[in-house]
């Protein structure tokens, strides 16, 4: 497989490269693409240095696959310009995800709607693909109709220069700022910029997103998204709402069984999920599952992954494998 990686040299990128050479994907050609500053800069890839080259070329040189984590602007225009020359994009932002054509995949829950025919899928919030884990399967059983979930995120989701806000926090020292007001020693309930009806962008991408992945319109999600100065993962509080009532062992069952799920659910020897242990793994960690004593129906949960890896670069790579296992691509 000719694989192009849009965006290799970031955050996400970056992990991008390391996830697909640690899971053997079948790389016959690396094409690492980014800004017209970055080209002809050098990136390692299985123990090899590839030339970093820029959009256009890539575009002449037809991947078979092209993972992109270069913004949506990038994706807006350069996705449909890969695909009409055969190639089948992968896009991690959130332009072209809540287009009707278009997929939304996370490989656990939906990878068999994918066909050869889809040529620009997409990839959710990092956020948005550690719930639907847990809620699928539950869903599928019980009937989810209400969540309400609080976000507790880590600041590699905003990028490198939040990364470096917080150092030069640390050290005392002044630099760029990634947010409004100081990330260390705070809690800003903020996630990416607010929209008219008082909600941010990443607390609706929460929202809208869950819907269509469940594919279930009547699943009522409301969200609070907070940004935490943790590098590790995005931890979540999340309570939900069954239709119909449920066991907690049948729970902690289904949730176990479910691929790319671990649960770490033992509060005899204070044992639940946390961002410092998540960081650099594939799964989805659960625990904390109770039952909501206020009301029927209802349990709490925490939950608990590495943003850049299931949250982002994995869950695209397990995409691409599914598309080549399937020979869909
Ligand atoms: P570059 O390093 O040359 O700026 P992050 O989200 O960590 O900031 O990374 C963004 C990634 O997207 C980087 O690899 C960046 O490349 C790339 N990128 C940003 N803008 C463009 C663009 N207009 N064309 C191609 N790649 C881009
Ligand atoms: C965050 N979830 O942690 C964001 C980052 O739509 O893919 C990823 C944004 C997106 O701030």
């Amino acid at each position: 497989m000719k694989i192009a990686v849009v965006g290799a040299t970031g955050m996400v990128g970056q992990v991008m490269l390391k996830v697909l050479a640690e899971r053997k994907f079948p790389v016959t050609e690396l094409l690492p693409v980014a800004s017209e500053r970055s080209v002809g800069s050098k990136i390692s890839f299985n123990d090899r240095e590839y030339e970093v080259i820029g959009l256009e070329e890539a575009v002449k040189q037809k991947p078979d696959i092209a993972l992109f984590s270069a913004g949506g602007e990038t994706s807006l225009e350069w996705a449909p310009k890969f695909a009409a020359v055969g190639t089948t994009v992968i896009d991690n932002s959130s332009a072209w995800r809540m287009q009707p054509d278009k997929k939304l995949v996370v490989p656990e829950i939906n990878a068999s709607d994918l066909s050869a025919e889809d040529k620009i899928i997409a990839n959710p919030n990092c956020s948005t693909i550690q719930m639907v884990m847990a809620l699928a399967p539950l869903h599928k059983k019980y009937g989810i109709s209400r969540v309400v979930v609080s976000t507790y995120q880590s600041i590699t989701g905003t990028g490198v220069k939040a990364v470096q806000q917080l150092e030069n926090e640390y050290k005392g020292e002044k630099g760029e700022m990634a947010y409004p007001y100081p990330i260390h020693r705070n809690a800003i309930p903020q996630c990416d910029v607010f929209e008219e009806n008082g909600y941010t962008k990443e607390e609706m991408k929460l929202t809208n997103e869950t819907k269509k992945i469940l594919k279930d319109d009547s699943v009522h999600v409301t969200a609070t998204a907070i940004r935490i100065p943790v590098v590790g993962g995005h931890s979540e509080s999340v309570n939900i709402t069954f239709k119909n009532d449920f066991e907690l062992g049948e729970i902690r069952r289904i949730l176990k069984e479910f691929p790319g799920i671990t649960l770490q659910d033992n509060t005899d020897v204070n044992t639940y999920p946390m961002p410092i242990y998540a960081e650099g793994k594939d799964d989805v960690f659960i625990g904390r599952i109770r039952r909501d004593l206020s009301q029927p129906n209802s349990l709490n949960m925490w939950i608990v992954a590495d943003n850049l890896r299931k949250g982002a670069a994995t869950n695209a790579v397990q995409i691409a494998e599914y598309l080549v296992d399937n020979k869909l691509v």
